[in-house]
């Protein structure tokens, strides 16, 4: 997520625009969409970090762990592949320094999904995958204390491989691996980041967390408006 960047003259000429759509997305962090989807592992971090007390945990799976149907990431992550089928072809494991999994809807050739339960509650979580296929790989989290919320992975990257980010207003405990196909889709971790913050109780949003929504969300539409021209 890129900040807006817009010259003196187009910012007072968007200031009744601005003031507009931040009343949209205000009204909006209450959706089902009160999350921020991040594609670059730098913003993320810059993200996290601007958020006081936050705490970032990375997981680079340096250690090997053998494959079974749930392991211990040495981030604490608790790693569980559904049953059945019983795992194979490494699935599940860490091997030369990446998670190893797949995911495949009808269980004919991997498991249906994979549960990472969290060794405590986060606001954020990032992974840099590889190997993603489009409209397959899909993760789901309770992101904004509101009920479940779906992302392709492969879409929402823009590719098969690279970082995808995610920032709740609410603290979540896991997310779900899954498929929206009955396909195999075959995958890597390189890297896995979890943040957290002490300070803010489950399902109550940071009141700086909807600024930077609404932040980011008004800049959203402004270039939306400005593509429009
Ligand atoms: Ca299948
Ligand atoms: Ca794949
Ligand atoms: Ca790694």
């Amino acid at each position: 997520m890129e900040k807006q960047s817009l010259s003196k003259a187009r910012l007072k000429s968007f200031s009744l625009a601005t003031v507009f759509t931040t009343t949209l997305v205000l009204s909006s962090v209450s959706s089902a969409e009160a999350f921020t989807i991040f594609t670059n592992r730098t913003a993320w971090q810059a993200a996290v970090d601007a958020i006081a007390g936050s705490v970032t945990t990375t997981d680079t799976f340096s250690n090997n762990i053998a494959s079974a149907q749930t392991i211990t990431l040495d981030s604490g992550i608790v790693s569980a592949n559904s049953f059945p089928p019983a795992v194979a072809f490494e699935d599940n494991s860490v091997s030369g320094g990446l998670f190893l999994n797949s995911t495949d809807g009808d269980a004919s050739s991997a498991s249906t999904t994979i549960t990472w339960t969290f060794p405590s509650p986060v606001f954020a979580f990032g992974a840099d995958f590889l190997n993603t296929n489009p409209n397959q790989l899909n993760l789901t989290g309770n992101f904004d204390g509101t009920g479940n919320q779906t992302l392709l992975v492969n879409n929402s990257i823009g590719g098969a491989n690279g970082f995808l980010g995610i920032i709740g207003n609410a603290n979540f405990r896991s997310i779900v691996f899954g498929t929206n196909t009955n396909d195999l889709d075959i995958f890597q971790i390189d890297s896995a980041s979890l943040a957290s913050v002490a300070s803010v109780p489950v399902a109550v949003p940071e009141p700086g967390m909807i600024t930077g929504l609404v932040f980011l969300g008004s800049g959203l539409v402004v270039r939306r408006l400005a593509k429009r021209r």
